[in-house]
């Protein structure tokens, strides 16, 4: 941060000492103030866990609201599977689980906000996919939930198969691998569908019970947690079909394997804890234990 802000100045009093040939300098600046900001940058992101300490702070990325991995109860507090993980990371790093500021974001949100800096985790059921891994500068970290797709469907129009569901038209959410894997599974079945698109879980069931779509796609987890939203969540059934795979998990920017090592090693601790039957209420001696672990 200092080293920024230092090479700014300099560049800026540079500048101003040569007023008279100002615009050919700053164009001839332009790309090299770039691309040492971009450095700087990256070299100020690269230290995750240093910025997560002197911040005293995690910022972790989390849904806008998707009950059972992160959503907030009456009283606004965070809750859920991946709202755990954030507070495991927080207390690893900061030693308080509660340093955390829950960051909401949307599905076409979330891969920004962690490659710009804004999160410094993002633990938001996110499937682990090989374009997400190895072009979109990211790690998963692992998996704390295997899920897979599926569909939803009003009782009533008595569907009992996916491959009924030819011409129909499906409410899902933008940015997901729901959109992909629903072409990929249409085309190969020779079947056409239709889309009503929307940016949040929140909407798409909105959508689903105005009856602005025959069936809603998402992970099957998804599906359960919002059929219980419905006025009625006897009205609608879940198909059996499961048409993916959806590792999800957290993930960080790569080039920091220190902050890698960091969450890999939370959620690890976590999964081998749930094993073992040690939670936070107990009172224990487990570093024993720990300092063998193998996951
Ligand atoms: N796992 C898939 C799908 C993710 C997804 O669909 N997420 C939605 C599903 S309901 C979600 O988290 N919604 C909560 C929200 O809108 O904040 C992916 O990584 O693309």
């Amino acid at each position: 941060m200092a080293f920024s802000t230092y090479m700014n100045v300099d560049l800026c009093i540079l500048i101003g000492k040569l007023n008279n040939k100002f615009i050919i300098m700053q164009k001839l600046l332009k790309p090299v103030t770039l691309s040492l900001l971009t450095v700087i940058s990256l070299q100020t992101k690269a230290d995750t866990l240093s910025n997560v300490q002197a911040k005293g702070t995690l910022n972790c990325g989390v849904s806008t609201g998707l009950v059972g991995f992160s959503s907030t109860d009456s009283a606004g507090k965070w809750k859920g599977l991946d709202v755990d993980m954030c507070r495991a990371v927080a207390a690893a790093t900061l030693g308080d689980a509660n340093k955390v500021k829950f960051v909401p974001l949307t599905n076409k949100e979330r891969f920004i906000a962690l490659q710009s800096g804004e999160i410094d985790l993002l633990s938001r059921n996110t499937t682990w996919t090989i374009t997400r891994d190895a072009s979109m500068g990211m790690n998963f970290a692992g998996v704390n939930y295997y899920d897979g797709q599926g569909f939803m469907v009003n009782k009533s129009l008595g569907i009992k198969s996916a491959k009924e569901l030819d011409g129909a038209t499906f409410c899902l959410q933008a940015g997901t691998t729901t959109e992909l894997t629903l072409a990929d599974y249409f085309r190969s079945n020779h079947m056409n569908y239709k889309i009503a698109i929307s940016d949040t879980a929140a909407q798409a069931i909105k959508g689903f019970a105005a009856g602005r779509c025959d069936a809603l796609t998402s992970d099957q987890s998804q599906l359960y947690a919002l059929k219980t939203t419905l006025k009625n969540p006897s009205s609608a059934i879940i198909l059996k079909d499961v048409i993916s795979k959806e590792p999800l998990g957290p993930v960080v920017r790569q080039g920091d394997d220190k902050w890698f090592n960091i969450v890999k090693w939370s959620l690890n601790v976590m999964i081998s804890a749930e094993e073992m039957g040690i939670t936070s209420k107990m009172l224990i001696k487990p570093l024993k234990i720990l300092k063998h672990l193998v996951y």
